[in-house]
């Protein structure tokens, strides 16, 4: 009777463990595929972040690397801030330029006519720019890798990793402008200025009239457009941009600047 019970507590006791082995080894290998997909994030993300990179024949690519994943590795990514990527852009400066187009809510259109002509240069033409465009990431306390998903958007917070690195590339994209500077601003929307959006709280107040001489405001004319250039918030434009800097803008429709894509003889100061 009593071995019986010895003999049956027994077989409770090697289930017990044989369950507990089992949970064990289930966790142990739920940590290994976890600690696999976030190495192979940080992996995805810095290949493709250096090929970016090369294709810009530059040879300080993995410096270019080291400096950007210090400014958010291991951070709070609600709590990056702009100040952050200060040691990036001492690795990869940009170069002064007197073609530089600015653009908001008007990527698209910019970026298919500089594709086909080279008479501007956007923020995405240069290497930090063109690196790190349409890419999400992030960093977590506690971890060194790069996170690719799960990062908090514009509306979580506003120190959030991508923001702040276009909030302090394009600022520093506005310090190197001079002389003659063009904005493609969107004609279908009520507000083609707006102060909260990147060119307006961050690139305008960055132009300095020792250095930009024009500010050149094309307003891209859809079928659709809803204002033109008498519009309120360009005059709230005029407000904030360095008085020595003279403002013009120009009513072009969207038609005109494909035409003029498709035309590489045409001189692009005759396209519009
Ligand atoms: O907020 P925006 O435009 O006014 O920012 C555009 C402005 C441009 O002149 C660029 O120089 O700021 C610079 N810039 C980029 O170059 C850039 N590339 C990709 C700002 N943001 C950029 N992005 C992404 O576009 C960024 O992640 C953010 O989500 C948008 C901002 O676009 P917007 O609101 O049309």
């Amino acid at each position: 009777m009593e071995n019986r019970e010895i003999g049956g507590s027994g077989k409770r006791c090697r289930r017990r463990c044989l369950l507990l082995c089992a949970f064990a080894v289930i966790v142990i290998i739920i940590a290994v595929v976890v600690g696999l997909v976030l190495h192979k994030g940080t992996q995805d993300f810095k290949t493709i972040f250096l090929q970016r990179c090369k294709e810009f024949k530059d040879n300080n690519c993995e410096r270019i690397w080291d400096g950007f994943e210090k400014a958010y590795v291991n951070q709070n990514s609600c709590n990056v801030p702009m100040e952050a990527y200060d040691p990036l852009l001492a690795v990869a400066p940009f170069k002064s330029s007197n073609k530089t187009m600015f653009w908001s809510k008007t990527k698209d259109v910019v970026h298919s006519f500089t594709e086909k002509r080279d008479c501007f240069l956007t923020l995405e033409d240069t290497l930090l720019g063109s690196v790190l465009d349409g890419l999400t990431w992030c960093g977590k306390e506690g971890s060194h890798e790069t996170l690719t998903t799960g990062c908090p958007g514009w509306t979580q917070c506003e120190n959030n990793t991508v923001r702040s690195f276009w909030g302090r590339v394009s600022a520093a994209f506005a310090d190197i402008a001079t002389g003659n500077v063009t904005v493609m601003l969107n004609g279908s929307i009520i507000t083609p200025f707006s102060s909260d959006s990147i060119f307006g709280s961050i690139e305008v107040k960055r132009f300095d009239s020792k250095r930009v001489k024009n500010l050149n405001i094309l307003l891209v004319m859809q079928k659709n457009a809803v204002t033109n250039c008498t519009n309120d918030s360009l005059k709230e434009l005029q407000m904030v941009l360095d008085k020595g800097i003279k403002y013009n803008c120009k009513e072009v429709a969207e038609s005109q600047i494909e035409e003029c894509m498709s035309q590489p003889e045409k001189p692009c100061e005759s396209c519009w």
